[in-house]
């Protein structure tokens, strides 16, 4: 009997781990997307003849080489050993050619030629076609670079099982990270480390990160990088950092990147080299002048700057009575005869606060007259929200409002507002609801995504296209895995995707990563695009639903702090934004309010401006509402807001019990990282709708609604709830 029964225990314990796979290896998150895993045997069978030697045509450039490396690297990862190399095609080679080195390219005999010249410098192609008389698979382009990019597209495909993209090239000229990092190596608004650039031991010494950091970035097509704070210190315009930032351009060129600075606008001022900084005076022009030379000089290629003026304290033209236009076009014309560009940030509002008016409207206030005013090498950094990164913004006015001007889309990758590294929030998502948005402007409406890349700017001649881009801020530091939480490779990983093509779908990219970063078994994928897709939203509804905003924690913006009220500006304290009174929640942005709306197109407006047509969503932003206010959903508007932040919580546990369920699918350091966050997370949500609901309540004297538990504490408690030392705050 006791026989039979060890048996049959022996029988289920041999099925059960039959049914899990086994346990992957542990990884720390350091090789991000690229982790090269070996493929399935079967898979492995069908790549094999695709790539039996690795033929690079021509001479190796840096780049090109890099691309070859970068091949030789993902093949020995997934097959187990890298073809070998080989100056001659024969059959079932894995060809890299630009029509420059391998002239067949450019015959008019080759049938690919006609869709080659359309790829521009930076698009590529691949496909299995005939060359020299043998089957081969064929990564092309126009330049090394291309090269580089079809090189990552083609290993991408491979490793995600998914079918190579027969071709593509980007849709935006300029793809930018913006390092908000400061020259001690703090991180302002970083919440993964230090700065990963070591500008004390740079020039001499450079990290080896700076390479797999290029790498990571190249396999996005990200060919930007913007090294240092906008908070700008003077100093990084010195001969001693020039010398830095062009250690880490050299390290980065190769891969297509771009070094650019932020620039001070005072800095020849407070260098004491100049007496004033007044962008009309000649000898701030020489200067700035001089000074671009000298960049140049050691950074050839060197991208351009950065400019956050007159906004938060920084100095700008407008201390000498002077527009963002002069400011902007004197540093652009410094830079212009070396091909340089300047991004001049749209973020302001410090311009002599306003009481009776809105903060959401200044910087469209300030902008839209200098539409057309711009020098052409500027482009106009516009964030994506008028408000400053919220968890959820309409998309900023100015994408409707400059139709003349070059403007660049500002993304924060990092997680300043929405729960810092500790909460999971896949921002592909967020980034696509603002791309997607139609401004309704002329002719047939343009979404921003088509602004931005250009479609409202006047024809300029082919060889002159205006500038187009987008930025984000980055979230990458010196954790081991650079981003701090796992799951924020994703928005880096988003980003970079998106501004590549800014009208990809986020579940797509999603899916993508997941299948790189975890497994591409479906398994995984679905349920860890499933966690992605839901978690911003989660994140929406217990920080700030209906289109509440700003209600973060005093200067570190962690954590719920509706009530304060007492800071030195008006437009810094939460009461500012929600306006929770007796008598309703929200903020009037209509006509009768502060009429923010007219500065959309007329048809938005229109919708806007009744609450019946605003969508739930973006209730709060415009509209000022009465307590009982009746929502479609048959609750009051009190109801309604409290069972959003129930959502919220629900939401914060149903990502934590999926994350936990896929446990014998993923390495446990990396489950288990996630895990403790996940955990975290929950926490920080419950604290968000207890302090939330406990606040709004002692505001409006209004009983639960039935079955609603009580906050579990008073107001008090919540309201002493303080984070002393919380990260990022450079
Ligand atoms: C705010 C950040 C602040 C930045 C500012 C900016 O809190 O640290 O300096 O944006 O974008 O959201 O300039």
């Amino acid at each position: 009997m006791a026989n039979i029964f060890i048996k049959l225990m022996a029988t289920a314990l041999l099925s059960l781990a039959a049914a899990i796979p086994a346990c992957a290896a542990d990884e720390d998150g350091y090789d991000l997307w690229l982790r090269y895993q070996p493929l399935e045997r079967a898979a492995q069978a069908e790549l094999q003849p695709q790539a039996r030697t690795l033929v690079l045509a021509g001479q190796p450039s840096p780049t090109s080489q890099a691309a070859l490396s970068e091949l030789q690297k993902g093949l020995r990862g997934m097959l187990g050993s890298a073809p070998a190399t080989s100056a001659t095609i024969r059959e079932g080679s894995l060809v890299l050619a630009t029509p420059a080195t391998l002239p067949e390219l450019a015959a008019s005999s080759f049938a690919l030629r006609g869709e080659l010249a359309t790829l521009g410098q930076e698009g590529y192609l691949l496909r299995k076609t005939r060359l020299q008389g043998h089957n081969v698979t064929l990564i092309a382009a126009n330049s090394d670079i291309g090269l580089l990019y079809g090189s990552f597209a083609w290993l991408r495909a491979v490793a995600t099982g998914a079918p190579p993209e027969a071709s593509s090239a980007p849709k935006l000229q300029l793809r930018m990270l913006n390092h908000w990092d400061n020259l001690d190596r703090t991180v302002e608004r970083g919440y993964s480390g230090f700065s990963i650039w070591d500008w004390w031991a740079l020039p001499d010494i450079a990290d080896r990160r700076y390479t797999d950091y290029a790498r990571a970035n190249a396999s996005l097509g990200i060919n930007g990088a913007v090294l240092n704070n906008v908070n700008s210190k003077p100093e990084v315009l010195t001969a001693a950092f020039i010398a830095k930032a062009a250690a880490v351009a050299d390290i980065l060129r190769p891969y297509g990147i771009k070094v650019y600075l932020s620039a001070r606008f005072s800095t020849p001022l407070e260098l004491k080299q100049t007496d004033t900084a007044d962008p009309l005076s000649p000898a701030v022009q020489e200067w700035w002048r001089k000074k671009a030379d000298e960049i140049y000089r050691a950074i050839p290629d060197f991208g351009g700057f950065l400019v956050k003026a007159n906004s938060e304290g920084q100095p700008g033209p407008q201390d000498y009575h002077r527009t963002h236009v002069d400011g902007a076009n004197m540093l652009a014309a410094a830079v212009a005869p070396h091909k340089g560009i300047v991004m001049w940030r749209a973020f302001v509002y410090a311009h002599g606060e306003d009481k009776a008016t809105d903060r959401a409207k200044q910087a469209y206030d300030e902008f839209t007259p200098l539409d057309g005013k711009f020098a052409p090498n500027v482009m106009v950094q516009v964030k994506n929200g008028a408000i400053d990164f919220q968890p959820r913004e309409p998309f900023h006015p100015l994408f409707g409002g400059m139709p003349r001007t070059p403007l660049m889309m500002e993304f924060q990758i990092t997680k300043e507002y929405l729960g810092f590294a500790t909460d999971l929030a896949y921002l592909g998502t967020m980034f696509e609801e603002t791309l997607h948005a139609d401004t309704r402007r002329a002719p047939q409406g343009l979404t921003v995504a088509q602004v931005i890349e250009g479609k409202a700017l006047p024809a300029a001649p082919a060889q002159r296209p205006p500038l187009t881009g987008m930025a984000g801020v980055a979230n990458i530091g010196t954790d081991r895995n650079w981003t701090g939480h796992h799951f924020d490779q994703a928005n880096w990983y988003a980003f970079g995707r998106l501004a590549w093509d800014p009208q990809a779908s986020a579940r797509d990219i999603a899916v993508e990563w997941a299948a790189q970063t975890f497994s591409p078994d479906a398994r995984v994928t679905a349920p860890v695009v499933d966690i992605m897709m839901m978690s911003r939203e989660t994140v929406v509804d217990y920080m700030t639903p209906l289109g509440l905003h700003h209600m973060m924690g005093t200067s570190h913006h962690h954590g719920p702090a509706p009530w304060i009220d007492n800071l030195e500006r008006a437009d810094w304290n939460p009461v500012y934004y929600h306006r929770a009174a007796r008598d309703g929640i929200g903020f009037d942005r209509t006509a009768g309010g502060t009429n923010a709306l007219a500065q959309y197109a007329p048809e938005i407006a229109r919708q806007y401006a009744d609450p019946r047509t605003t969508p739930a969503q973006l209730l709060l932003w415009f509209h000022h509402l009465p307590w009982d206010y009746a929502m479609p959903s048959g609750r009051t508007l009190w109801a309604e807001l409290i069972h959003r932040y129930d959502t919220g919580v629900r939401g914060a546990r149903e990502l934590q019990s999926r994350w936990m369920a896929l446990r014998p699918l993923i390495d446990a350091r990396r489950h288990a990282e996630v895990a403790q966050r996940l955990r975290r997370q929950v926490a920080n949500a419950e604290l968000w709708r207890d302090a939330c609901i406990a606040y709004f309540q002692s505001v409006n004297g209004l009983p639960l609604p039935p079955g609603v538990a009580p906050p579990p504490k008073p107001l008090d408690y919540y309201k002493a709830i303080h984070f002393p030392y919380a990260p990022g705050r450079g």
